[in-house]
């Protein structure tokens, strides 16, 4: 090991290799950042015009080559790259290098159509498992520490990226996957892991099946949640932290461009700072493609800097959140992502207004008598899309309340959201738990 000293901000700054918080390249100036990433496109962009076809084609069509490139403005010139494009392209089109120099291959399960296919050399599943070290260095973990990974092991890149994370991180991982759910609150019990790794609403499922049991998570040893993959409100975070007495951290990725660890938040809990010097964050206007100003929501649309199998021009991620480069007060110079509300695709316009699951989880959890598993319902009705709330009563409420419950939770969405929906409180259970992304849309709108 080598020196440590704690700053005035509680942080951890240690000189030996073996540790992952990275001061040079975490807490870098942005203008030195900005030189790195400059660096890091401009070859990058070879890479992708070199090797992979329809990148040429666009830059060409858009009358771009890589040594037009001479800022990081000139970003801005450069093609879109869409989930479709992968799908078009599928398995290997859109690869820079031949199949025979890849390390791994992941996959993200559509609802239509192929599935996402992402490749990575030995040196990009490298970079991952620094980033994804990185990431949970930010949110608390540490080496020594034991991590219990509920993340799905297989083509999903939550298992295996936070797997090797941790690993790299110089923690000891319990790779339990998703499932089971008796058998992991024994395993945390026992094993006394002080980090967690699930999504959000399968943490929550755990707390839950453990007060079941008759076991109180808060006397675990976990002390750490980094949960991610799916949307969730501070509303939820808060419940989490109750339920399981740790501190829940929001981590951010995406196979398309990695897998997790893209962006991860750090114990201010201020936002997720995005690793700046491996990837360029624009948030866009989606309509315009104009960028928005710090602070707006809009678009992210992510560049890969040093990714060699699959390098990604301004991939249009449909997420929709806000950024910010103020100073963290972490000391981390990297940008902070405010959140996802949500993918546009599942943005829903109820008489106007555009609506997210997660900002009406926000407006439902911790209401009296509520619990927080939920699920929305959307209907087509004449030209107007309606969505009924189904929502779980707590344990012990009696049945005679629920019309009274669902009329206190209808108006408070309408007064909080303005918009009208209809209430269906529900027995305890009766809404399907997850074991990994939580399904929150039953949507039963005639497919155009
Ligand atoms: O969900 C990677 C991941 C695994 C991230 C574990 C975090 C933890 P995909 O299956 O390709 O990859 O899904 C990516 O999930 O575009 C977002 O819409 C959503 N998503 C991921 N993280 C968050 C988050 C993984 N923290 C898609 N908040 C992304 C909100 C998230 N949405």
């Amino acid at each position: 090991m080598g020196a440590r000293t704690i700053t005035e901000a509680g942080i951890i700054k240690s000189t030996d290799l073996g540790s992952y918080f990275d001061t040079h390249a975490e807490t870098m100036p942005r203008e030195t950042l900005a030189l790195l990433q400059f660096d890091r496109l401009r070859k990058s962009l070879q890479n992708a015009y070199d090797n992979v076809l329809l990148h040429r084609q666009r830059m060409d069509a858009n009358g771009v080559a890589p040594q037009d490139v001479k800022t990081l403005g000139d970003l801005r010139r450069l093609p879109f790259t869409f989930k479709t494009d992968l799908r078009d392209h599928y398995p290997y089109g859109m690869f820079a290098r031949p199949v025979s120099s890849l390390a791994r291959l992941h996959a993200s399960s559509g609802t239509t159509g192929k599935a996402t296919l992402v490749g990575y050399t030995k040196s990009d599943i490298d970079n991952w498992a620094d980033l994804m070290a990185r990431s949970l260095h930010a949110s608390g973990a540490r080496a020594g520490d034991i991590v219990h990974n509920a993340y799905g092991y297989g083509l999903f890149t939550g298992g295996l990226g936070a797997h090797y994370g941790a690993e790299r991180l110089g923690a000891a991982v319990v790779p339990v996957s998703g499932g089971s759910t008796e058998r992991q609150i024994e395993l945390i019990m026992d094993l006394k892991p002080r980090v967690l790794c699930a999504t959000p609403s399968y943490a929550l499922a755990m707390g839950e099946v453990a007060e079941q049991l008759g076991i109180d998570l808060r006397n675990s040893a976990l002390q750490v949640g980094v949960f991610g993959a799916e949307p969730w409100s501070s509303a939820m975070r808060y419940e989490i932290e109750e339920r399981l007495g740790l501190r829940a951290l929001d981590i951010y990725g995406l196979s398309e461009i990695m897998g997790p660890g893209v962006a991860c938040e750090c114990t201010a809990q201020a936002g997720l700072h995005g690793w700046e010097d491996h990837f360029l964050f624009e948030v866009l206007d989606p309509e315009t493609h104009e960028p928005v100003q710090e602070g707006h929501a809009g678009e992210l649309v992510i560049t890969t800097l040093t990714k060699q199998a699959l390098p990604m021009l301004r991939y249009r991620t449909r997420d929709i959140t806000k950024i910010t480069t103020a100073p963290c007060e972490c000391g981390r110079t990297h940008l902070r992502i405010l959140r996802i509300a949500g993918r546009s695709d599942d943005m829903l316009i109820i008489r106007g207004i555009n609506v997210y699951p997660s900002q009406i989880e926000a407006v439902l959890i911790g209401r009296p008598m509520l619990a927080p598993h939920y699920q929305l319902v959307v209907e087509r009705q004449g030209a107007l899309d309606n969505v009924t709330i189904e929502v779980e009563a707590q344990a012990g409420v009696s049945e005679e309340a629920f019309t009274s419950i669902a009329h206190d939770a209808r108006h408070h969405v309408k007064s909080m959201m303005g918009i009208s929906t209809r209430v269906i409180v529900k027995f305890p259970g009766e809404i399907p738990r997850s074991q990994g992304k939580a399904v929150r849309v039953r949507d039963l709108r005639p497919k155009s």
